[in-house]
């Protein structure tokens, strides 16, 4: 397929991509998608998830010097042990938050006896893993932590999708100690008749900026040919963070590419990370279609401004 100029566009595809795939990992990884991604000792790492043909996910680690080439470890994170009262059967999606010198994770954590629920674990070196708390009720995900904490509370976006009358929108909760959450109120919902419209959740840790906490969020449309995942943009206020202070009309990222369209669920870019480099170039490394990772990337300032734009053909009363 060709693309749509993409010069003009505020993510840029790396001419690379896949960056890293199933082929990568050692055999029996057939599915490597949805990394989380932070700067660690000097290198990029990513936890993945990795998937095998028997289905359950398992974390595994990649890191790599120049952001490009990636090489992965030989086995499997050492994951802690289930919560005894939540029996973990599956991992997926985590979302690296670097607190202190703590690496704060919050992930989805699933279980045939208890549905999926937010999980959190953390770690100070990559190499020993803590569970601190499985965090929510049965029906949750896309558990996202902001960078520091407000009028001295840890704060979290998530989707919680328990009750069928749910929009599937985004939710913010609060918690003095990441295991008690609460003060729970919705920040934004689909979007009828854009690209939005049937689930939003969130996507990378948060990015503070002058103008707002910059989110970069996932969009799902139901079309003819199944479900579409994009990612988009919005500006949440700094203080109050269930405040939207703007929103793009448009799409920032969406599946275009044969690795994007086709693979264990076709149709899908999904990103748990955003890294933000010392020049204001952010990165996101996005899992495309479940099955290998891309490389985008924009520029910080072109994200806040893309917060704002609105799409010329809609039509408007
Ligand atoms: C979501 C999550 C993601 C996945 C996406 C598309 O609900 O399960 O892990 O990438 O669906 O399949």
């Amino acid at each position: 397929m060709i693309p749509n100029n993409p010069d003009s566009r505020v993510f840029k595809k790396h001419p690379l991509n896949p960056v890293l795939a199933p082929g990568n990992f050692p055999p029996g990884v057939m599915y490597a998608f949805n990394p989380g991604a932070i700067k660690f000792n000097g290198e990029y790492l990513m936890m993945v998830d990795a998937a095998t043909e028997a289905q359950p996910i398992v974390f595994w680690l990649a890191r790599s010097r120049d952001g490009v080439s990636w090489r992965t470890d030989s086995a499997p994170v050492n994951w802690p042990a289930p919560d005894p009262a939540h029996r973990e059967d599956c991992v997926y999606d985590p979302r690296i938050t670097k607190i202190g010198n703590e690496y704060i994770i919050i992930y989805a954590s699933s279980s045939e006896a208890g549905g999926v629920r937010l999980g959190i674990v953390k770690t100070i070196d990559f190499k020993t893993f803590t569970r601190v708390s499985i965090a929510s009720e049965q029906g949750n995900r896309n558990g996202v932590l902001f960078p520091e904490k407000i009028n001295s509370l840890y704060v979290r976006l998530d989707r919680p999708f328990g009750d069928p009358n749910d929009t599937c929108g985004m939710w913010v909760s609060y918690s003095p100690d990441l295991v008690f959450w609460g003060k729970s109120e919705p920040v934004m919902g689909p979007r009828s008749g854009l690209w939005d419209s049937l689930k939003v959740g969130a996507g990378a840790v948060p990015i503070k900026t002058d103008q707002g906490w910059l989110e970069l969020y996932h969009g799902v449309a139901s079309t003819g040919v199944g479900m579409v995942y994009r990612l988009g943009v919005c500006l949440l206020d700094l203080q109050n963070p269930a405040r939207v202070i703007a929103r793009s009309e448009d799409a920032v990222l969406w599946p275009e590419h044969d690795y994007e369209l086709t693979g264990r669920v076709g149709n899908v870019v999904f990103t748990c990370n955003a890294i933000v480099e010392d020049d204001k170039t952010v990165k996101i490394y996005y899992g495309a279609s479940d099955t290998c990772i891309g490389l985008a990337e924009a520029r910080l300032d072109d994200l806040v401004d893309a917060c704002f734009r609105k799409n010329p053909f809609i039509l408007r009363a």
